[in-house]
């Protein structure tokens, strides 16, 4: 099964951004994200062998990160792939937190996952926009995003786009917690 994890936004922001990839696609070209598809991957795993999965689970519930807040505020195309993203204003903290300790723990579980690149969150937006040269982006209006868990996600890939189930939802620990215990 092909898996990743990734935050998933609440269902009004989903649908503002969804509204915002419409926009843009109808000024840019390419594939809108639909709502329920949109998300911030924080590791993608690709193909993984049925019997792996309780290995996988058990990473994502040993995470330990409090709650934190992003604020998207930007957006951004990779010419090289012609997505079109959102991104959010650093300094991003708690997401960085986030996708490290969830990368130690499926490191420590032997769980290859894609992560030879430097992360650079991002939401994608729009897909398969075609351009030649540099394009004037819009400012986003700028949405803050309450991050109270992550999701296991199984994408399967159809004709008309992937489709994405929840496997399962980890919550983050209250704000002010963490692992490590006061001095
Ligand atoms: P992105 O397009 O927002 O970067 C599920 O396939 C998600 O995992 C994709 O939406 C993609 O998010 C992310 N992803 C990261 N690395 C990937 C890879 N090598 N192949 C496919 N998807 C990848």
């Amino acid at each position: 099964m092909r898996l990743f994890f990734a935050l998933q936004p609440p269902a009004d922001l989903a649908e503002a951004l969804a509204g915002e990839a419409l926009t843009l696609s109808r000024r840019y070209g390419g594939r809108p994200a639909r709502p329920e598809s949109i998300h911030l991957t924080l590791a993608f795993l690709g193909e993984v062998a049925a019997e792996r999965l309780p290995d996988v689970l058990a990473a994502g519930r040993a995470v330990q990160v409090p709650e934190f807040d992003l604020t998207i505020d930007r957006f951004a195309l990779w010419p090289h792939n012609g997505v079109l993203w959102a991104g959010c204003a650093p300094p991003a903290d708690g997401l960085f937190r986030l996708v490290t300790d969830l990368r130690e723990q499926l490191r420590a579980s032997s769980i290859a996952f894609d992560g030879g690149s430097r992360f650079i969150p991002h939401v994608s937006l729009v897909r398969r926009v075609r351009t030649h040269g540099k394009l004037e982006l819009p400012a986003p209006i700028s949405r803050c995003w309450a991050c109270s868990d992550f999701a296991l996600i199984r994408s399967r890939l159809m004709a008309a786009g992937p489709d994405y189930a929840v496997v399962e939802s980890f919550p983050l620990l209250p704000r002010g917690l963490s692992r490590e215990p006061p001095n």
